[in-house]
C-alpha cells in the first residue's frame, strides 16, 4: 500500500506512520512535489479536510489523505479551534500559539478542551471523511518537550497526568485525537 499524504507538517507525517503497518509506504506532499502550502480556506476541519485531500487527489491522480486538527477550549467557546495553527500570529508558531493561548485562558478555572482531528480520504471515485477526539485539561504552564503544537499544554483525561509532550509517540499515539481517526480509516478500508 503506498499512501500520499496531503500535509506539510512533519509531525503529523511521523504520527501517522507510527499507527500504519510498517508494510505501508507514506508519501508527503512535499515528497510528491508540492512546495506551497495546501489550500485551506474553510471555516471548519471538515471542510479543510476534503480541500487538502482533493487537492492532492486532483494533483497525483491516485488516492490522498489529510489530516486537519485543532484544539477546542470550552471557556474560549471552542476557540482556536479550526484555527489553531494560526492563534499567536500569521507565522504559524508553535511556541506563538501556546503563548496566546496561556494569555487567553489567563486567570481561567474552567480548563477543558479537546483535540479534534478530522480526515479525508480522496479516491477518484470519492471522498470519505472520519474523526477523532481526545477530552483533556489545560494546564497554566508547559510541560515537556515532545510532540508538537499545543502538547506541552494538553492532559488527556485517559492518561496518567502527563501531557502529550512528556509521552513518547508510542503512548500518544495509544490515545490521540490523529490515531482515533486514522483506525476509523483503517477499520473502513479493510471493511
Ligand atoms: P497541514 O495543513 O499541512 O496538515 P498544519 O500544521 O497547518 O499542517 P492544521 O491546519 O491541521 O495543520 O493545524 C492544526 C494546528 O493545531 C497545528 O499547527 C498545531 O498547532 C495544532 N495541532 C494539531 N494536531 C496537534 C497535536 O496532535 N498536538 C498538538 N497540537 C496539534
Amino acid at each position: 500500500m503506498k499512501l500520499v499524504l496531503a500535509t506539510q507538517n512533519p509531525n503529523k507525517v511521523k504520527e501517522i506512520q507510527a499507527v500504519l503497518p510498517s508494510t505501508w509506504s507514506v508519501t508527503t506532499a512535499l515528497e510528491a512535489g508540492i512546495t506551497e502550502e495546501l489550500p485551506e480556506t474553510g471555516d471548519t476541519l471538515d471542510a479543510n479536510a476534503r480541500e487538502k485531500a482533493a487537492f492532492l487527489q486532483e494533483y497525483t491522480g491516485g488516492f490522498a489523505l489529510s489530516d486537519d486538527s485543532g484544539l477546542e477550549v470550552d471557556a474560549l467557546d471552542g476557540a482556536p479551534g479550526v484555527y489553531s495553527a494560526r492563534y499567536g500570529g500569521p507565522e504559524k508558531d508553535d511556541a506563538l500559539n501556546r503563548a496566546a493561548l496561556l494569555r487567553a485562558m489567563d486567570g481561567q478555572t474552567q480548563r477543558s478542551a479537546r483535540f479534534r482531528t478530522v480526515m479525508a480520504w480522496a479516491t477518484p471515485t470519492g471522498m470519505t471523511t472520519y474523526e477523532g477526539v481526545v477530552e483533556g485539561t489545560l494546564l497554566t504552564a508547559e510541560r515537556g518537550t515532545g510532540g508538537f503544537g499545543y502538547d506541552a499544554l494538553f492532559v488527556p483525561i485517559d492518561g496518567d497526568g502527563r501531557t502529550f509532550a512528556e509521552m513518547s509517540v508510542d503512548e500518544k499515539k495509544a490515545m490521540s485525537h490523529r490515531s482515533r481517526a486514522l483506525r476509523a480509516w483503517m477499520e473502513d478500508l479493510r471493511s
